[in-house]
């Protein structure tokens, strides 16, 4: 992409209303803009991040069994009567009525449409297990929308829902979601801690929140910090077999949310040198309810003895557009945001500081061509801006490499490559910079 024919509004002011880094820095490089409370337009920028984190998501979840389809953001008021969450729901639903009186709302979740969709069609244990998951809108009217996507009210997520013939399988179905939210935050450079955590709404008594450590999140969280060097399972993870040895290493050191956070079985649990105190924010969350849903809503199969027996479900949420302001929580300096490679919206800066001099345009143009073709996503900054107002924007936006290319380098046939997170530069010719880019 050329940036003079792309849209990149960047702000040099840093936007007082708002309170934490990552919504600072996600408004000052052009990525959102707040339409009304909790309610964002995603500029270019900010929604190429967004589309590469649901990729990641999606990947992790196909890799994990479960199968992708799209549900509608609306939903009839009947349906959330038949499980009882209509009234329960109470102000943080989005109500709406069309023009024929018909109650609808805005979906902050989609338990009973799953199960509506799933009674239609199955009936036997034959047809079992089943994991199906959507990336859709959400809606949540909070009563304190803040922190910019952080806190939305409407916000973009990853919900899966599975469907089981009894609890074990129940279980392991849970199990390989948790295996699968291991895998999928640590693809975008983030550590992310399972905790026990309360079910809310959702209901259950099995659940446990992601959490990203950091000081600015929404959540007290109370953890051994050995957590924090379990390894994280591997490609060659095999989502067939018995996960629980891996669930049970992730779930035995201490790590709770404040909610559910119990102090002497902390002090007991814990050596004091191994406690970590500290804030953090919630990513993802998944859930293990059996027949919440099912049994209301008269999702039943038969078993193999031919008894009906409603099914057995979970749900596994992860917040898509949350994840944006985790991860820049996670990674940034004073100077701007840090993208891990994974997610960053292009790889790398193509920096022209003199546009317009032929054998500048020439190396540019050159490197432009070559690292398109390799998929490397280039960003070429080949607008008039002075070399200064370039860098802070390249900063500022957080892309992992920048080819900085002049006219005095070029006499000699070099360039500079810049290593956004290590600040590193190294001067070398032009193929070999591209080389080390890998194109
Ligand atoms: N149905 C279940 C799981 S599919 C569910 O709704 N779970 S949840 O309530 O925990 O939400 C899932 C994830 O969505 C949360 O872990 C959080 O990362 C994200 N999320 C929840 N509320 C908001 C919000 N207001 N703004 C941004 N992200 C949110």
């Amino acid at each position: 992409m050329r940036l003079s024919r792309y849209f990149l509004p960047v702000l040099k002011e840093t936007p007082s209303e708002a309170q934490i880094v990552s919504h600072r820095l996600m408004l000052r490089a052009g990525m959102i803009r707040q339409e009304a409370a909790g309610i964002y337009a995603w500029l270019p920028l900010g929604f190429r991040v967004l589309k590469k984190i649901e990729q990641i998501v999606r990947e992790e979840q196909n890799r994990a069994g479960a199968i992708e389809l799209l549900m509608p953001t609306l939903q009839l008021a009947d349906l959330w009567r038949e499980s009882g969450r209509y009234d329960d729901y109470g102000q943080e639903m989005l109500r709406i009525t069309d023009r024929h009186e018909r109650e609808l709302l805005y979906g902050p979740t989609n338990e009973e449409m799953i199960t509506e969709i799933f009674r239609a069609y199955v009936r036997s244990y034959k047809d079992l297990p089943k994991n199906l998951y959507h990336i859709q809108w959400k809606f949540r009217d909070e009563q304190r929308p803040r922190f910019g996507v952080m806190r939305g009210r409407e916000f973009l997520m990853k919900d899966a829902y599975s469907f089981d013939i009894d609890e074990a399988a129940g279980r392991h179905s849970y199990n390989q979601m948790f295996v699968a939210y291991l895998r999928t935050f640590a693809r975008m450079g983030l550590k992310a801690i399972p905790m026990r955590a309360e079910t809310g709404p959702i209901g259950g008594d099995l659940s446990h929140e992601f959490i990203v450590l950091a000081e600015t999140g929404e959540s007290a969280v109370f953890c051994d910090k050995r957590v924090l060097d379990l390894p994280i399972p591997g490609d060659e993870t095999n989502y067939d077999a018995d996960l629980s040895e891996v669930v049970t290493q992730w779930s035995t050191l201490y790590a709770c949310t404040e909610d559910v956070h119990d102090p002497a079985r902390y002090e007991a649990e814990t050596k004091p040198e191994d406690r970590l105190e500290t804030r953090g924010i919630e990513v993802g969350q998944v859930f293990f309810f059996g027949d919440k849903y099912s049994k209301p809503m008269k999702a039943v199969v038969a078993g193999p003895d031919g008894a009906e027996r409603p099914a057995q479900m979970g749900s596994y949420g992860v917040g898509v557009s949350r994840l944006l302001g985790a991860i820049i929580e996670a990674s940034h300096d004073d100077k701007g945001i840090i993208w891990p490679e994974e997610v960053a919206p292009f790889g790398v800066a193509i920096l022209s500081l003199k546009a317009g001099d032929p054998a500048v345009d020439a190396a540019c143009e050159t490197a432009y061509a070559a690292l398109t073709k390799a998929g490397k996503e280039p960003l070429y900054d080949d607008t008039d801006e002075r070399a200064g107002g370039k860098f802070a924007t390249a900063d500022l936006i957080g892309l992992p490499w920048q080819l900085i290319v002049g006219p005095k380098g070029i006499a000699n046939g070099e360039v500079e490559l810049k290593n956004r997170r290590s600040g590193e530069r190294q001067t070398l010719p032009l193929d070999a910079a591209l080389k080390a880019l890998g194109a």
